[in-house]
């Protein structure tokens, strides 16, 4: 049962359609000549409002039949028909771990009782994952059912439960332009689109009316998890502006299914590594007012090193050398092992410690990084169940050194389907929030660039001129002092000062 927060202050107001907060957002402005350093404590007075209607759920996944498209599929079907299946080790029940907002609390403060930690999910209203209908494109024809058995993710038992359920629900037609994704993809390419690409991406637009006309959604989001793709060129007069690029529609798959998204008024997710945003397609999403966020999930190696190398250079540890190994053997390891498809995910799992490093200058002097190598190999046998193991070596007291070895065995997809949820769901939620500056009339909304999402995100897309930040709990405190904010709760200080004074 979900819990009801009521906050009782005179700051908060519940009307019919809205939660009103007003609050004080505060910072502190610096100002540093050589060793002089000049800090001003600054207040702004803002009021939050968000929609407090939950709208019926659409979600349309680019490269629905791969490993993730439909684990993410099936285990939101396991856990709407409370499906139980049987394991080696015993009797399993579905469940949501590893999404942060089902299954991870946010501390609302404390009473006679303790502290009273409640469901991320439920400090605002928000869609429920059971609730989000699903649909989406690949350019593979088999029907979730057969592509759910293809991927080799969950156990048998759960497989035969869900077969009948989902092999009703098959992908839509999908552009393939062969230059982006491995040669060794070709051979799944079998439901394509065809005309030219001008027509293809109309195409796009008429399956997200088609959806939500059909399913009678109220908003749908649409999120790539297809095939990592390569990089492409950020060419002048071709899709550096938004101008250009509708001109020109030349240019990557993903990034044709950014632009018909927009075009459609509907948020868009790049959950793989390469450069969907190019500066057309970003300039397009803020003319439109339409939310874009990415880029590469953050799941497993790379969350790890944003948790890691935070705790090293906070607790005053230098790292040196991190070097993070990875043997996967589905199709996504299979992609990844062209050279241009894995430098596209070596650059977005290489930059994620930059933020930390930055942070310490009497660690590091300027331009000073640790080293950092990243390899993947493809290694079949190992399916989905993904290996990545890490080496840290960081410099100790008086030249010591310590080295850390990690090693992490789980399955890629199980851990890639709770984040896409949390995306498409917050996502929903920052399109109902909306902020007041005091003095202002008319209240904002989140920037087209949905950087709260770089806590799901290795390679976080933020708007022009904002601090790109990795560091996995300074991410998480931005979420969790968003929301607290929308309730007109101070940030969570951890200060504790009622158990700390006489
Ligand atoms: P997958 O290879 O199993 O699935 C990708 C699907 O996309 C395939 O079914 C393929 O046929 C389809 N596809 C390729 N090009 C397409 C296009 N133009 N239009 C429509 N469909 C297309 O890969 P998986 O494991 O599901 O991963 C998906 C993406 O997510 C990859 O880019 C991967 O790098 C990224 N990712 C995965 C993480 C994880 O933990 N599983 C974490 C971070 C990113
Ligand atoms: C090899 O690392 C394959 C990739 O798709 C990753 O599994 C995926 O990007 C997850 O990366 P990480 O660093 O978040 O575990």
């Amino acid at each position: 049962m979900p819990v009801r927060i009521h906050v009782n202050s005179p700051n908060v107001r519940y009307t019919d359609t809205h939660i009103e907060a007003k609050y004080v957002y505060q910072t502190t402005s610096v100002h540093r000549e050589g060793h002089h350093i000049t800090v001003t404590p600054q207040s702004t007075q803002m009021t939050f409002r968000t929609e407090s209607h939950v709208p019926r759920l659409g979600v349309m996944l680019v490269g629905w039949g791969g490993n993730n498209g439909t684990t993410v599929t099936a285990a939101v079907l396991a856990n709407k028909l409370g499906l139980t299946w049987r394991t080696k080790t015993g009797v399993q029940k579905a469940n949501y771990y590893g999404s942060f907002l089902q299954s991870s609390t946010l501390c609302l403060g404390s009473g006679p009782q303790g502290n009273v930690n409640v469901p991320f999910c439920d400090v605002l209203p928000m869609v429920h994952p059971n609730d989000i209908v699903f649909d989406g494109w690949d350019i593979s024809s088999l029907d979730l059912g057969r592509a759910m058995e293809r991927a080799e993710v969950l156990d048998w038992a759960l497989q035969e439960q869900l077969r009948s359920h989902m092999s009703h629900m098959k992908p839509r037609k999908s552009i393939y332009i062969p230059d982006f994704i491995a040669a060794n993809q070709e051979s799944r390419a079998d439901n394509v689109l065809t005309g030219t690409i001008a027509e293809q991406m109309e195409q796009i637009r008429a399956d997200i009316r088609d959806f939500r006309g059909s399913e009678g959604v109220d908003k749908v989001i649409v999120l790539w998890t297809a095939n990592t793709e390569r990089f492409c060129d950020v060419t002048p007069g071709v899709n550096d502006t938004a101008e250009n690029l509708m001109a020109a529609i030349q240019t990557s798959p993903s990034t044709l299914f950014a632009v018909a998204s927009i075009l459609e008024d509907c948020a868009f997710i790049n959950g793989s590594p390469q450069n969907t945003f190019v500066p057309g397609a970003v300039e397009l999403a803020v003319q439109r007012g339409v939310f874009i966020a990415g880029d590469d999930f953050k799941s497993g190696q790379t969350k790890i090193k944003s948790v890691l190398v935070d705790f090293l250079v906070s607790a005053g540890i230098k790292p040196t050398s991190i070097v993070s190994y990875n043997h996967l053997g589905n199709n996504d390891g299979k992609n990844l092992s062209a050279p241009q498809q894995f430098r596209s995910k070596e650059i977005s799992k290489s930059n994620v410690v930059d933020d930390m490093v930055q942070s310490n200058p009497i660690l590091y002097q300027p331009g000073e990084k640790p080293d950092h190598c990243v390899v993947i190999k493809y290694v079949p046998y190992v399916g989905d169940s993904k290996r990545a193991m890490d080496e840290y070596t960081s410099e100790i007291m008086m030249g010591g050194t310590n080295t850390l070895a990690i090693h992490n065995t789980c399955e890629d997809s199980l851990l890639a389907s709770p984040i896409i949820l949390d995306l498409v769901i917050l996502t929903e939620l920052c399109q109902r929030i909306s902020v007041r500056v005091q003095g202002e009339k008319e209240y904002q909304s989140f920037h087209s660039v949905l950087a709260i999402l770089a806590f799901l995100c290795k390679a976080p897309l933020v708007p022009p001129g904002a601090p790109v930040i990795n560091a996995f709990f300074s991410q998480r405190a931005c979420i969790e002092n968003i929301l607290r904010a929308c309730l007109g709760l101070p940030p969570q200080n951890h200060m504790l000062l009622e158990h700390k004074l006489q």
